[in-house]
């Protein structure tokens, strides 16, 4: 199977980190492309015409899309412990879970495009709708800490993690680890996972520019 891949976004990440988690990513073969909301990439539209990454496509051409589907679909793949808990108490959690990890890539996502539009396009009321939402769910995540690291690893530990790591990433001058210690303390030991590991952020665009990370293209 193939999936339309990029070093530089939080859900192809969690989609990676599901796949080494469950010990499937030497299965996957990946395509690099570049897609934003500005440009789009004909072979990313011929099997998911909402244009997007993750899209995951089967031998058969069977398309997969969006990441928590792919999540899905590589969950059914495995015998080891499930990354989606079959119970439906704990699965509802994790889907919780996963939704605000989902939410807030998606923010800094919005935020990221912000900041990539040239002065005076530049929306500062959509800015500080972004940091309202990046606190609110900081603080979120920070009272659900403990549960986020009793839970056994799971959908909602990969979309947190990831999307943690690309504030990180792209926010570097966000210093958010001083007011959420458990959390921090908890993504602490999820960048130490060997999926983690195998699965860290990297903007070749950047690196190719010799510029900071979030300066050329998402
Ligand atoms: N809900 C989607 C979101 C995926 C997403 O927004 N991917 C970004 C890259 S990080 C993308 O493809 N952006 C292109 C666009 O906005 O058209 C998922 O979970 O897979």
């Amino acid at each position: 199977m193939k999936l339309y891949w990029s070093p530089r976004s939080p859900f192809v990440r969690k989609v990676m980190l599901v796949a080494h988690e469950a010990g499937l990513a030497g299965r996957i073969e990946t395509e690099a492309v570049q897609v934003t909301a500005v440009q789009t990439h004909s072979r990313v539209m011929a099997h998911n015409p909402v244009g997007k990454i993750p899209t995951l496509v089967l031998e058969d051409g069977t398309a997969i899309y969006d990441s928590p589907v792919i999540c899905e679909f590589l969950d059914t793949l495995h015998d080891g412990p499930p990354l989606l808990p079959r119970d439906p108490a704990a699965r509802l959690r994790a889907r919780r879970w996963e939704a605000l990890g989902d939410g807030l890539a998606e923010t800094l996502l919005v935020w990221l495009g912000e900041r990539f539009r040239q002065q005076p396009g530049q929306s500062e009321s959509r800015i500080t709708v972004c940091r309202t939402k990046l606190a609110a769910i900081l603080s979120a995540l920070e009272g659900e800490a403990a549960d986020l690291e009793a839970a056994p690893f799971g959908i909602g530990q990969a979309a947190i993690g990831a999307a943690l790591a690309y504030l990180d990433f792209r926010f570097g001058d966000v210093a958010w680890r001083p007011d959420h210690p458990r959390l921090a303390a908890w993504h602490a030991g999820f960048s130490a996972r060997p999926s983690a590991v195998a699965t860290a952020f990297w903007d070749e665009l950047a690196a190719a520019a010799g510029t900071e990370p979030g300066t050329k293209g998402r």
